[in-house]
């Protein structure tokens, strides 16, 4: 329902007063105030005429997290060296179900963009239609140049700790950024140990102990199949376009995989150092190369150039790429205004994030404004967790379901997920994704915090 003059004003007031009370409680956090501020310009005017929510102080409540449990982390490297890194979990809201989210070990993580990924899995969590609350957790380890000795290490102190705050019924991390199979091996094994009990408190597991078919390809795949439905809408398909990808981890592997089978040519992939650009196509042949050169040899993207002949771009990233879909599937705020116009100047007409909000709101706002069909991160990536939540029914039901099975409940739920964009962000003949991701998100989340009254 459009607002009427008096009451947009209103919303504009009170979400500036709001942003304004949010940075002065929680200084120094600028992927926080960011998250919040791309979700609260949708809800402030949603809430609007809606008088519970307001009087509940839904809004203010929804930003702060449970808690916030942060703890040392010791462990000694190869060289004998004692080593100390620091270790959190952010629980941020377990209205609809146990908290659930990846644990992330990166150089650069803090409490500001482990609180921005929280506070986006709330949401995203949401949207997947499965009882799962929303969390993350990680911590400021450098996994590059790490033996598999020191990682394990790292982990099973990581995990020493984190034990006494995580359950099935509880809190059930997974991957991220820096954790992957290897990571959730070793995390894993260690609170089984400590533990004595072997139950589904992590996934991404390995399949011989506990783990779903199809997550490792889920976030990956799920991010295509949105950006399937969105092409829809429009009488498009995959087939014959042409992708930019970024970043060579999980996620902008499995995307890049799915691309390929769909008929679409896939021309980048990136790491923190920089882009290829491959004229002719990463092919499956390409792109199994890429895999061993990331999960076994641990190298860099640049040898790729070299080994297919491709294009190296030291210290960028693809979006100066003609191309019409694009994927980013690395980080936070990769992806800038400059570079919104430079894509939306070459035609792109499809982004879908893989990534958590790769996109800073300067961008999403290039996109919105030239109608590109803009699948924002907490719809478009929430089929990794949505398999998650898959992997703890087959865990809590001691079976698990065929590599079929799972993949046809992964495209059914991203397909739920894109209807309720569309039903929450229609405007005209445009659907605002980003709106309506934050709008069907939060009525799931808000209507269970009004059922239980002031908590
Ligand atoms: P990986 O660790 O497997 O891969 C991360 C990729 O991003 C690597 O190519 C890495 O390059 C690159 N990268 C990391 N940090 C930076 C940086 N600061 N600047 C440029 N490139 C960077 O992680 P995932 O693929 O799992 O995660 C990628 C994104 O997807 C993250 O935003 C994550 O939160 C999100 N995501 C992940 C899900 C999952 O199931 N794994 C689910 C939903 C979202 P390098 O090797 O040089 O570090
Ligand atoms: O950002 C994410 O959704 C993830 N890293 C996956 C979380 C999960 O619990 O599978």
């Amino acid at each position: 329902m459009a607002l009427t003059k008096t009451q947009q004003a209103h919303a504009d007031a009170y979400l500036r007063r709001f942003m304004a009370g949010l940075k002065r409680r929680n200084p120094g956090q600028p992927e926080f105030h960011q998250a919040v501020h791309e979700f609260a310009r949708d809800i402030v005017p949603f809430l609007e005429d809606k008088k519970d929510y307001k009087d509940a102080h839904i809004l203010d409540r929804m930003t702060e997290p449970d808690r916030v449990i942060v703890f040392r982390v010791c462990w000694v490297d190869d060289d004998n060296n004692v080593r100390v890194n620091r270790g959190t979990r952010v629980q941020f809201n377990n209205s609809i179900g146990p908290y659930k989210g990846g644990l992330r070990f990166h150089k650069n993580v803090n409490i500001s963009i482990l609180k921005f990924l929280g506070f986006e899995q709330v949401f995203k969590n949401s949207l997947t239609t499965l009882p799962m609350g929303g969390a993350k957790g990680g911590a400021n380890f450098n996994p590059h140049g790490k033996s598999d000795q020191e990682v394990m290490r790292f982990c099973q102190a990581f995990m020493t700790e984190l034990v006494r705050h995580i359950g099935p019924d509880t809190d059930i991390p997974a991957g991220d950024i820096g954790v992957g199979a290897r990571e959730v091996s070793y995390l894993f094994g260690q609170y089984k140990r400590l533990r004595n009990e072997f139950t589904g408190t992590m996934t991404g597991k390995g399949l011989s102990f506990g783990g779903s078919l199809i997550r490792t390809e889920a976030t990956g795949y799920g991010c295509v199949y949105f950006a399937r439905e969105m092409l829809a809408t429009r009488g498009e398909e995959i087939r014959g376009k042409t992708c930019l990808v970024s970043g060579s981890g999980n996620v902008a592997h499995y995307t890049a995989e799915k691309l390929i089978q769909l008929g679409g040519k896939v021309v980048t992939m990136s790491d923190s150092s920089g882009f290829i650009h491959d004229k002719d196509g990463i092919d499956e042949e390409k792109l199994a190369w890429i895999g061993e050169l990331k999960t076994k040899r641990r190298g860099r993207i640049a040898e790729y150039a070299e080994k297919w002949g491709a294009d190296y771009h030291e210290g960028k990233r693809p979006w100066g790429v003609a191309g019409d879909l694009v994927f980013p599937c690395a980080t936070q705020n990769e992806l800038e205004e400059e570079d919104a116009k430079t894509l939306v100047g070459n035609g792109c007409m499809l982004v879908s994030e893989g990534a958590n909000m790769p996109s800073t709101i300067e961008a999403i706002n290039v996109f919105l404004d030239h109608k590109v069909l803009f699948g924002p991160a907490k719809a478009a990536n929430a089929g990794g967790v949505a398999v998650s939540g898959l992997e703890q029914s087959q865990n809590a039901m001691r079976l698990s379901w065929s590599r079929e099975e799972v993949d046809a409940q992964l495209l059914d739920i991203m397909r739920k997920i894109h209807q309720s964009c569309v039903d929450h962000g229609r405007e005209g003949d445009y659907v605002n994704y980003v709106k309506g991701a934050n709008i069907a998100g939060f009525i799931k989340v808000g209507d269970a915090m009004l059922a239980y009254g002031v908590l």
